[in-house]
């Protein structure tokens, strides 16, 4: 008989999205002008329409046994034009939380996921003049409205990531190649996030609302060296991991958090995070490719040998669930917070696959809070298919299934298995 690996009780079982991804019709941000432009092979159009959908969907993810939701907003639609908030879409968030929250489903609120509004784009986005003042001031104006009905806020999503895809490789609007422009996006986004936590909490203080609990959801990939035994492989992986792992985190933690105008110096403030988001979902192999700056990250090998390593998802990402225990136990002594995974998920066409890829990293998590790690919950990526930014809709990461000619959802086995964990509380072994 198989045995039952038992989850902590009150943990945060359900799946994430974001706005961009599946409410369709985002016309104000950076993304649909890119889109309009024809910089991507397709456009997210009505994507899932989720802005009208939205309470049927999480009417599915309540009969799926849900208990929390991650989702964006839209800073687009609340600010389309500088400074001029619409009450519109603030009310439409509104709603969408009040809804989730009618059904005993925790709101778990991201910031900013990627998009940018145009207009904040075009003043040269997140490294534009007062950037982070900026974003201060839309979250002081969000969470005022919306902030008495949700504990959970994520500042941003994968700022790493988004840096690499915007200011490096230039996939991404605005499509810089700067290693300079990068690393001052790194900065501003830092301070950002810091801005925007303490608004949080001196907002919930103000109006004296039960303590929120702030992060942001970061991006982690495990490295293995391409030759095992070459000591520069294994330094470039150190070096990525050190640079996408840890230096954000790390930054947030020793209060790295520089008032504007100020370079970055350590400074005696706060941590700026309560818990840790992670991201989770594969490893790269990588191989040394030279001493100068621009080459000491090192290249991700895609040599036949790896790709034939493991089980790989449509996007021919190795499945490789180890690596989340690794990051979780690296997170849970590094910075001693508890950590909320708030994506791990796998694209495919084969859905036995999306059953094993949940049980196989639940029981890694599982392993991970036997060791010590205090994991508060699991949001699986995603609640639906939906639009994966320049891959475009062929990748479905969903559990529920989007039929994009008529916005049926199909609710697939995977989803039906997770439902069956999340109310017996545990994955069997
Ligand atoms: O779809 C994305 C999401 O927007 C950010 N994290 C990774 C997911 C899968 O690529």
């Amino acid at each position: 008989m198989k045995e039952l690996l038992h989850f902590p009780t009150n943990f945060l079982w359900g799946a994430a999205t974001s706005s961009h991804q599946v409410e369709g019709g985002n016309i104000y941000n950076d993304w649909w002008e890119w889109e309009r432009k024809g910089r991507f092979k397709e456009a997210s159009g009505r994507a899932c329409n989720q802005y009208e959908l939205f309470r049927n969907d999480f009417k599915l993810a309540k009969s799926l046994n849900h208990n929390a939701h991650r989702f964006s907003l839209e800073w687009s639609r609340i600010e389309p034009e500088k400074g001029s908030f619409d009450k519109v879409a603030i009310n439409h968030y509104r709603d969408v939380i009040r809804s989730l929250r009618a059904l005993g489903i925790r709101p778990i609120v991201t910031l900013n996921h990627f998009t940018l509004p145009v207009w904040f784009q075009k003043e040269g986005g997140w490294i534009g003049q007062g950037s982070d003042r900026i974003f201060a001031e839309y979250t002081d104006k969000v969470v005022r409205e919306l902030g008495e009905d949700v504990q959970y806020w994520l500042t941003v999503n994968e700022p790493v990531g988004n840096i690499h895809g915007a200011y490096i490789d230039g996939a991404w609007p605005p499509g810089r190649r700067s290693l300079k422009d990068a690393s001052r996006a790194f900065i501003a986004i830092l301070r950002s996030h810091c801005r925007a936590y303490k608004v949080i909490h001196d907002t919930y203080r103000a109006n004296n609302w039960p303590e929120p609990k702030v992060s942001l959801a970061k991006f982690s990939l495990a490295y293995s060296p391409c030759r095992n035994n070459s000591k520069l492989d294994l330094l470039s992986a150190r070096i990525r991991h050190h640079y996408v792992n840890r230096l954000f985190i790390d930054a947030l933690m020793k209060g790295w958090c520089v008032a504007p105008g100020i370079p970055i110096t350590r400074l005696p403030l706060k941590r700026s995070l309560d818990f840790i988001g992670l991201n989770y979902y594969t490893r790269d192999f990588i191989h040394f490719s030279g001493f100068s700056k621009e080459r000491i990250f090192g290249e991700v090998c895609s040599q036949a040998h790896h790709m034939d390593s493991g089980k790989r998802n449509f996007m021919k990402w190795e499945i490789y669930p180890e690596g989340l225990y690794s990051m979780l136990m690296e997170y849970h002594q590094r910075y001693g917070l508890p950590i909320l995974i708030t994506e791990n998920g796998i694209c495919t066409n084969d859905d036995f696959d999306r059953i094993d890829f949940i049980k196989l990293h639940l029981r890694q998590i599982h392993r991970a809070i036997k060791d010590g790690a205090d994991i508060i919950g699991y949001l699986h990526w995603s609640l639906l298919d939906n639009f994966e930014w320049s891959h475009g809709y062929a990748p479905r990461f969903g559990l529920i299934e989007v039929d994009y000619n008529n916005q049926r959802r199909t609710i697939k086995p995977s989803a039906r298995i997770y439902a069956e964990i999340i109310k017996s509380n545990a994955v069997d072994t």
